[in-house]
């Protein structure tokens, strides 16, 4: 039986979402208008006042909100709600320039905790559960936002914070934890190192996994949930927005329900800013319907990304968005072509490889260099050359056939390459230096 943590929000009909949507649009927008300058003057630029805005369907009239406005407005620039009514900020790097910095009156994080306690509940979570939290704790949003949800739920909740892989299993098995919630690349290093320890997927407590903040393919699900012997459910969310739980998956493991009653989502074409239908893919854009203290309408998220209406058998109506193909901003673009690293990802997987691998760009005499480098399972390891060249042979077959690119691929000794506790960091691209 399907469980939800707020039914009768879970389950609205749509009729009844887009009549939320519209009311609180127009009100955000008047609290926007009148409270944040910096979006009020973008507003102004385009000739618009809040008169403008009558519901959902105006949404496309709104200029959108980047990463370069929030480094422009940075620190305080977009505050929409005065510091004496904020309790927290959260925090996350950006690849270039300042640091993101996000802020919450109360009813933000109440709002916030909501929204993961609707995914723990929908990964199984009851008050009968040990909820483990391996998300960093502090400023980036992995770790309060899902312990916040987990209280909600009545979960029996260990803060364990990121790191220290050995006390992690220690509290898995000793406390029978049933749901952990980390990085889908720390999840499958804890499977790792429980199966070296000798522990067979029956023998560790855990049933679910709450796994998001970075990229993670449909096989890396495959082979975590056999290795830890649970179902692994996909979060997302973004520090600009409030962080996890902004989507969440459902029993239905194919694709994350967006919270319709505090966020829009809209798919826009990235080069043209025109608005996508369903279906189609493209720049991901929300727009908080409820927040107080950082109101953002049609921010731009860079991630790349499909909606879709489809009818959902677990009975939540709100629209889902596929697991992001990457990142409008970490596609690389090798010899002029596009390439995702879930792309190679896929192809790793698909040929039995771990999900331990680094991409390596560089330019060599004018010319795009890709370099793939895999670690072999205990398994596969050899020193038999002709193995180990045939194996390369296939991976730079089965990497031309899903990218039109030939790679250099390079097996390398089980455990050689670094694990993260946190998000992975899979490319590195030398051309930029
Ligand atoms: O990563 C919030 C989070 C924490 C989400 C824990 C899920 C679990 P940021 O550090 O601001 O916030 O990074 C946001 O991470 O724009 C995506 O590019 C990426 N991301 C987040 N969740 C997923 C996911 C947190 N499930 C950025 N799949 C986003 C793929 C994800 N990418």
């Amino acid at each position: 039986m399907e469980r939800y943590y707020q039914p009768e929000i879970e389950t609205a009909s749509p009729e009844q979402i887009k009549a939320w949507q519209d009311e609180k649009l127009v009100k955000q927008v008047r609290h926007v208008w009148d409270c944040v300058p910096y979006y009020r003057k973008l507003m102004e630029e385009k000739g618009l006042t809040p008169n403008d805005i009558k519901g959902r369907d105006d949404l496309h009239k709104l200029p959108f909100l980047s990463k370069y406005d929030l480094r422009e407005a940075y620190p305080y620039g977009l505050m929409g709600a005065p510091l004496k009514d904020c309790v927290r900020i959260q925090s996350t790097s950006g690849t270039t320039g300042k640091r993101v910095v996000a802020f919450y009156t109360q009813h933000d994080i109440d709002l916030w905790e909501d929204c993961c306690a609707r995914a723990i509940t929908a990964a199984g979570g009851t008050n009968e559960d040990v909820c483990q939290i391996s998300y960093g704790y502090g400023l980036f949003t992995g770790g309060p936002g899902l312990n916040g949800g987990s209280h909600k739920v009545g979960c029996l909740t260990i803060p364990t914070s990121s790191g220290n892989t050995e006390r992690q299993i220690m509290f898995i098995m000793d406390l029978s934890a049933t749901i952990l919630c980390c990085t889908p690349s720390y999840a499958a290093y804890l499977g790792e190192t429980m199966k070296e320890m000798g522990l067979t997927p029956d023998q560790i407590p855990l049933k679910a996994g709450i796994f998001g903040a970075e990229a993670w393919s449909e096989e890396m699900r495959q082979s975590i949930q056999e290795t830890l012997g649970i179902k692994a459910y996909d979060i997302y969310g973004l520090t600009e927005l409030s962080g996890p739980g902004v989507a969440f998956e459902c029993s239905a493991q194919n694709g994350m329900h967006i919270n319709e009653d505090h966020f829009i989502a809209e798919i826009i074409d990235p080069e043209t800013g025109e608005v996508l239908p369903d279906g189609t893919q493209g720049e991901l854009v929300f727009t908080s319907l409820d927040k107080e203290a950082f109101p953002l309408l049609r921010y731009r998220t860079r991630d790349v990304c499909v909606l879709s209406h489809e009818k959902c058998s677990c009975g939540r109506t709100h629209v889902k968005m596929c697991k992001p193909r990457g990142r409008t901003d970490d596609m690389l673009i090798i010899r002029g072509v596009n390439v995702f690293p879930s792309q190679i990802e896929t192809v790793l997987l698909n040929q039995g490889y771990p999900a331990n691998y680094q991409i390596i760009v560089d330019r060599v005499n004018n010319t795009d260099t890709l370099d793939v480098q895999v670690e072999m399972t205990p398994e596969m390891f050899t020193d038999n050359l002709g193995e180990i060249t045939s194996r390369q042979r296939e991976l730079v077959d089965g990497l031309r056939s899903m990218l039109g690119l030939t790679a250099k691929v390079t097996l390398v000794a089980p455990k050689s390459i670094t694990r993260s506790e946190g998000k992975a960091v899979r490319v590195i691209d030398r051309r930029k230096i």
